[in-house]
């Protein structure tokens, strides 16, 4: 069994994502079973039925209702109290026969997933045995069009990957069909080598704002983190198949953490 955790920044496309990957998978390798978790408890409607869903156990609503807090903190309290149900998902996931990939579908509020204890525990919790556990993370291509913007979902991805132990992470630019083909071909190059990335901070960012992302980029580039990205359109089913096969791969050998 391989666990996948869709992880990403609010709107990049996980949701979407999950659906896509399982219609793929589910129609052209029929003989791999595949089953798919909704983790966010205050998402309202979901473009693909989760087989199993953590909303049949917390909303973020019941919380509002329970303790009148708001929006903001019933959603931290919701995720705080998902790891109340890990043993009910175990539960649910060992009803499917060993299915071979379980792809999670997490919050759009990922510094709540991520960064406090739920997330963590629960990916720790989940992963027992020989499961195998991974997390993709969509690079959002609305937000990664400067340098900068690219050195920040960088930083988001980075703190993903310390958070959650060093799980192989497989680092896809999502909604690639909203950038024209010389802006991917420009963002894709800034990650495969180093040297390009440094050419567009110094021409395309100013003054103290220049410095800090060539200082943080370094930092990146020598921390090994401006890995390959993977452009998918999940809306359109493009690239679907590429993002598979590098599932399959890292199923294959999960020994590095860079994908
Ligand atoms: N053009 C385009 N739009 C996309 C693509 N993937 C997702 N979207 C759109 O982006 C918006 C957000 O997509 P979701 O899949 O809900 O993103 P998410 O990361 O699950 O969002 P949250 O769970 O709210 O953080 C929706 O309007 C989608 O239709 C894509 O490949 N291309
Ligand atoms: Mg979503």
């Amino acid at each position: 069994m391989y666990i996948n955790y869709i992880i990403g920044p609010a709107g990049s496309g996980k949701t979407t994502l999950t659906k896509a990957l399982q219609d793929y998978i589910s129609t052209y390798n029929q003989e791999i079973s595949v089953i798919t978790i909704n983790l966010d408890p205050a998402v309202q409607n979901l473009p693909y039925k989760p087989d199993i869903d953590i909303q049949d156990y917390i909303t973020v609503n019941e919380v509002i209702q329970e303790t009148g807090l708001g929006p903001n903190g019933a959603m931290i309290a919701a995720t705080d109290r998902m790891v109340d149900y890990i043993e009910d998902l175990k539960y649910e996931i060992n009803q499917y026969n060993d299915p071979e990939i379980v792809l999670i579908d997490t919050p759009g509020q990922m510094e709540l997933f991520s960064f406090r204890n739920s997330g963590p525990m629960i990916a720790n919790a989940l992963g027992f045995g020989s499961i195998q556990r991974g997390i993709i993370f969509c690079y959002d291509s609305l937000l990664c069009g400067t340098p900068n913007g690219m050195i920040s979902t960088l930083l988001l991805a980075a703190s993903v990957q310390f958070r959650f132990a060093n799980l192989p992470q497989l680092n896809l630019l999502t909604k690639k069909d909203l950038l024209s083909m010389e802006k991917l071909e420009r963002i894709l190059s800034w990650m495969e080598n180093d040297l390009t990335l440094m050419d567009a901070i110094e021409s395309l960012e100013h003054g103290v704002l220049r410095e800090y992302t060539v200082s943080l980029a370094r930092a990146f580039i020598e921390f090994g983190a401006t890995s390959e990205l993977l452009p998918v359109s999940a809306k359109y089913n493009e690239g679907v198949d590429q993002v598979y096969g590098k599932l399959q791969q890292i199923m294959n050998d999960d020994t590095s953490p860079y994908y």
